[in-house]
C-alpha cells in the first residue's frame, strides 16, 4: 500500500479545522484530525513543509514506523505543534489500514469492551438559575455526566460561560481577547453552585467541572475539599501540570477525584502524575497526543495504576478526531468518559459521520475505518479564518492562566 499522494484541508465552517488525508497507489485514503485550536496554521505548515512531502512512497501499512519516524525524525521531539501534526498523519493511517481490512477500526484495537460508550457534556449558565436550566436540558437529553462551569458574580467574562445563551467557541477573535478572573470571588461562589445542583438533581448525576488551570495548589486543595459533600466525577486542570509535584499537595486535602492532560501531547508528560497516583482521570485525546499509536500506550500504563481516560472533546476537536476517539473509547479496557462539545450544523457540515449519539452515550457505527469523512467540495467554501484563545488577568491586571 504505497503513499502516493499526503495533504492538508484547512477549513472554517464556524471555525477552524486541519484535516491530513493519505491516499495510497490503490485508490483507498484515510484522513486524520490535525487541528490545535489557535495554531492551525503553524501544524499546517509542519505538515506541508516537512512531513508530507517525506511519507511520499512509505507503505501506508507501517503505521509504527511511519509513527517513529515522524517523532524521532525531527530531532526535536515532542510539543503541541509536531504531536497533533503528526497526530493526523496516525489516524489516517489507521483509517487506512481498517479501510484495507474491510472492518471499523476498534476491531483493528481488540474489539470492543463494552456495548456503548458514555458521554458528557457541558450546561453552562451565567448564574446558577440559569445553570440549572442547563442542566436539567442536557439531563432530558439523556446525559448521566454533564460538566458545569457557573458565572461568577462580579466577574465579567469568564472562563466557559458564553454570554447571552449562545453556545461556547473558546477561539472567540482573531487576536486574544481578554478575560478577568479572581480567584477569591470563585471560591468563594462555586461550592454553592454544586450545593444547588445535588438539591436539584440528587446524587446520582455524574457532575464534572473544569477549572481551566487557575488555581494555585493549596487553592486547589480546599476546593477540591469543600466540593467533597457534593461527589464530583471529577474536578479537571484544578491547577497548572508543568511542575507535577503540586498535585502531592491536592491529594493530601482531598478526596475529589482529579483528571488531566487535554494540553499534554506525550506520554511523558503524562507519566509522574500517573505512576504517583496524582490523577484519576487522563485527559489526553487522540488529535492532541500523537494519534490513537500513542493513546494506546498511555492507556495501557495508566490502567497500571487504575487510572481512567476521559478524553477530551471540546468543538475545535474535529468530527474526525471524535470519529477515531470513539473507536478507541470503544476499545480501550480503562475508559472512563468521553467528553463531547457537540458541533454545530454549520462544522458538521463538511464531514459526513458513523458514529451515534443515543440517551447520554455513543456508538462509533460499524463503517470500515473509523467512519468519518470529508467533503472536500464543501469544505473549501470556509477559507481560514485567524481565531485566538483568550488571555486571562487577575483583577490587578496581572496576567494569568486562561
Ligand atoms: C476545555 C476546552 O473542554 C474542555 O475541557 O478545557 O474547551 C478548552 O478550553 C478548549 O479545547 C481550548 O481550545
Ligand atoms: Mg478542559
Amino acid at each position: 500500500m504505497k503513499i502516493t499522494d499526503a495533504k492538508v484541508i484547512l477549513t472554517c465552517p464556524g471555525r477552524n479545522f486541519v484535516t491530513v488525508k493519505i491516499t495510497t497507489e490503490d485508490g483507498l485514503y484515510g484522513i486524520g484530525d490535525a487541528t490545535l485550536n489557535g495554531r492551525e496554521k503553524s501544524v499546517v505548515s509542519y505538515l506541508e513543509d516537512y512531513v508530507l512531502p517525506a511519507l511520499i512512497g512509505r507503505d501506508a501499512q507501517r503505521i509504527e514506523d511511519i509513527w517513529q519516524f515522524v517523532y524521532r525524525g525531527p530531532y526535536w521531539r515532542r510539543g503541541p505543534v509536531g504531536m497533533t501534526a503528526l497526530a493526523g498523519v496516525d489516524v489516517a493511517l489507521w483509517d487506512l489500514k481498517a479501510k484495507a481490512a474491510n472492518m471499523p477500526l476498534y476491531q483493528l484495537l481488540g474489539g470492543r469492551s463494552r456495548d456503548r460508550i458514555m458521554t458528557y457534556t457541558h450546561a453552562n449558565g451565567e448564574d446558577i438559575e440559569a445553570t440549572l436550566a442547563a442542566v436539567e436540558k442536557a439531563r432530558k437529553q439523556g446525559y448521566q455526566a454533564i460538566r458545569v462551569q457557573c458565572g461568577i458574580p462580579g466577574i465579567d467574562k469568564i472562563y466557559g460561560v458564553p454570554k447571552g445563551g449562545k453556545a461556547y467557541e473558546p477561539a472567540d477573535a482573531d487576536l486574544p481577547s481578554e478575560e478577568s478572573w479572581s480567584t477569591h470571588k470563585y471560591l468563594n461562589f462555586i461550592p454553592r453552585v454544586f450545593e444547588e445542583i445535588r438539591r436539584e438533581f440528587g446524587p446520582d448525576l455524574h457532575l464534572l467541572h473544569d477549572v481551566h488551570h487557575r488555581l494555585t495548589p493549596i487553592e486547589a486543595a480546599r476546593l477540591g475539599k469543600e466540593l467533597e459533600p457534593y461527589h464530583l466525577f471529577w474536578l479537571e486542570d484544578a491547577v497548572p501540570a508543568e511542575n507535577q509535584d503540586v498535585f502531592k499537595l491536592i491529594r493530601q486535602h482531598t478526596t475529589t477525584p482529579l483528571a488531566v492532560g487535554e494540553i499534554f501531547n506525550s506520554i511523558h508528560d503524562c507519566r509522574e502524575l500517573i505512576q504517583n497516583q496524582l490523577i484519576d482521570y487522563i485527559r489526553t485525546s487522540v488529535v492532541h497526543a500523537g494519534g490513537i499509536t500513542q493513546m494506546r500506550r498511555i492507556a495501557d500504563f495508566a490502567s497500571l495504576w487504575g487510572v481512567r481516560t476521559g478524553s477530551h472533546g471540546a468543538t475545535d476537536l474535529s468530527p474526525v478526531c471524535m470519529g477515531a476517539a470513539l473507536h478507541f473509547d470503544y476499545w480501550v479496557p480503562n475508559f472512563g468518559v468521553q467528553e463531547h462539545m457537540p458541533h454545530s450544523e454549520l462544522m458538521e457540515s463538511v464531514f459526513t459521520r458513523a458514529y451515534q449519539f443515543e440517551d447520554g452515550f455513543f456508538t462509533p457505527g460499524e463503517t470500515p475505518g473509523h467512519g468519518v469523512d470529508i467533503d472536500e467540495v464543501e469544505a473549501a467554501k470556509y477559507p481560514y479564518k485567524r481565531a485566538s484563545l483568550p488571555v486571562n488577568r487577575l483583577e490587578d491586571g496581572t496576567l494569568w492562566h486562561w
